[in-house]
């Protein structure tokens, strides 16, 4: 039997066999899977993020970011890093593109840094900041790399978290300018659009616990935060869709991990119940019209004190695709005295995997379970992976990088973004996170993502092995 004949089969089997799909993908003749498995229309990127990439952190009217500015703030990052050259993109980026092309990758997902058009946030556009952005997607689209913008990946101009940031609702406002300045200049040539990165991650590490930027803690600073995002969901995607009715698939990006109770055991299950309501379902279910998950973490009613008269209707957006960025399964055991969650997450050294260079369990099956949770809502049309990678201790050998753990790691999440899809889901695309080696926020340069090697202090690219496989893996 041909493989093809294999996956026909097991695409009909997968339904009503006895087998796992799991088992029956890793069963596939031979183990290694193919970008043509996942259909001709299926989507390929890579992803980055203008902070974690571009550096110029001031170069040509730029303002200052919360992220350059909390990176300036000793004792923020990892042995005092900062991002003010990162992967220097904002100079590579003729030649980067072209090595996106030569990697054979179909599509590259960036953010537009807010603060390099809007220096102040609001008002005057800085003429420069735009002109290096359609530098960036004319180059693109001059190699064949479709551009893909997250119009917010983390970094609001400093000068609005002095108004209050994220906290102010006037936040709406601004955020309603920004996104439309970037649908009038951009939209003519780019098509698919994100409107946030994760914003469990910039509203919980920024807002709640202080790691992230503008390193702000407390409920009181959170939950504003969280429903005013929740509000720039919706104007961000009307937005775009206003200004770019007939060409634009917008989209949003989640940071997403398939809970499970601790051993199972139902003593766990209230802190599992409490984790994904906070973690996976907080901004989905606004946005289909399903409301805040209160029912599920009680904690959540003290987002009444922000939500105003009307704003349920201004909280939902019919977003065409929905991203999803998975990297390890979250397994919650009960600790009653953890403020709102009531539990914490078993370390990934008690659960038996082994994990990534950021302490982060493999487990391959919690992306296909995620998925599943999440077609699972009516409302979720399509799903694209918008991140998934993994840091190692990549060592440089005679200008090579041996990096088989990290496509291992691909490839085995993509085995389970295929069950998925053998099982019918509309899972339509992948992007690894991440092309280069970049800034990992707090952690600095000490991770690195890349399929691509970044030699920070030469600004070098090498082409790791990982990289090679995915750009084979692309033509088959
Ligand atoms: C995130 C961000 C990326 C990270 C990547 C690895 O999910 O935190 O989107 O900026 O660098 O996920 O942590």
């Amino acid at each position: 039997m041909t493989r093809e004949e294999w996956l026909r089969l097991s695409a009909i089997l997968g339904a009503g066999t006895m087998l796992p799909m799991g088992l029956l993908a890793e069963m596939l003749p031979d183990n290694e899977i193919r970008a043509s498995d996942f259909g001709k229309n299926f989507i390929w990127g890579t992803a980055t993020a203008a902070y974690q990439i571009e550096g110029g952190w001031n170069a040509d009217g730029k303002g200052e970011s919360i992220w350059d500015h909390f990176a300036h703030t000793p004792g923020k990052i990892h042995k005092h890093q900062t991002a003010d050259v990162a992967a220097d993109f904002y100079h590579k980026y003729e030649s980067d593109i072209a090595l996106m092309k030569q990697m054979n990758i179909p599509a590259s997902r960036f953010s537009i840094g807010w603060s390099r058009i809007l220096p102040n946030g609001t008002g005057q556009v800085n003429q420069k900041g735009i002109d290096y952005y359609n530098r960036v997607i004319d180059t693109c689209l001059k190699n064949n790399v479709d551009p893909w913008i997250t119009c917010y990946h983390w970094d609001l101009p400093q000068a609005l978290e002095e108004k209050g940031g994220w906290k102010n609702r006037a936040v709406i406002g601004w955020f309603e300018e920004y996104v439309a300045i970037c649908a009038k200049s951009f939209g003519d040539r780019v098509k698919n659009w994100m409107v946030f990165n994760e914003p469990m991650a910039f509203t919980g590490l920024g807002y709640m616990l202080g790691s992230n930027a503008p390193g702000k803690f407390g409920f009181g600073n959170f939950f504003p935060a969280v429903h005013n995002a929740t509000m720039c969901h919706g104007v961000g995607g009307r937005t775009l869709r206003h200004l770019l009715p007939k060409t634009a698939q917008i989209g949003t990006t989640f940071s997403v991990s398939h809970t499970e109770a601790w051993k199972n055991l139902p003593k766990n299950d209230k802190a599992r119940r409490y984790s994904d309501a906070l973690f996976n379902r907080l901004f989905i279910e606004p946005i289909l019209g399903m409301g805040y998950p209160v029912k599920d973490l009680p904690a959540l009613r003290r987002l009444d004190d922000y939500i105003l008269q009307g704003d349920e209707a201004l909280m939902p957006f019919d977003f065409d695709f929905i991203g999803l960025q998975n990297y390890f399964r979250a397994v919650v055991k009960s600790m009653p005295i953890i403020p709102m969650l009531h539990g914490i997450n078993v370390s990934p050294k008690k659960l038996g995997n082994p994990t990534t260079d950021m302490g982060w369990e493999i487990y391959p099956e919690g992306m296909y379970d995620i998925i599943k949770q999440f077609a699972a809502y009516p409302g979720v049309k399509n799903i694209i992976i918008t991140e998934n990678g993994a840091a190692f201790p990549d060592k440089l050998e005679n200008g090579q990088i041996h990096d088989a753990a990290r496509t291992k790691y691909i490839q085995d999440y993509l085995k389970q973004v295929l069950r998925a899809k053998k099982e019918g889901i509309n899972v339509s695309g992948y992007f690894v996170w991440s092309f280069i080696d970049n800034f990992e926020w707090d952690s600095g340069y000490k991770p690195r993502f890349g399929i691509v090697y970044n030699d920070v202090a030469n600004q070098n690219r090498i082409v790791k092995d990982s990289g090679k496989w995915f750009a084979e893996f692309l033509k088959k």
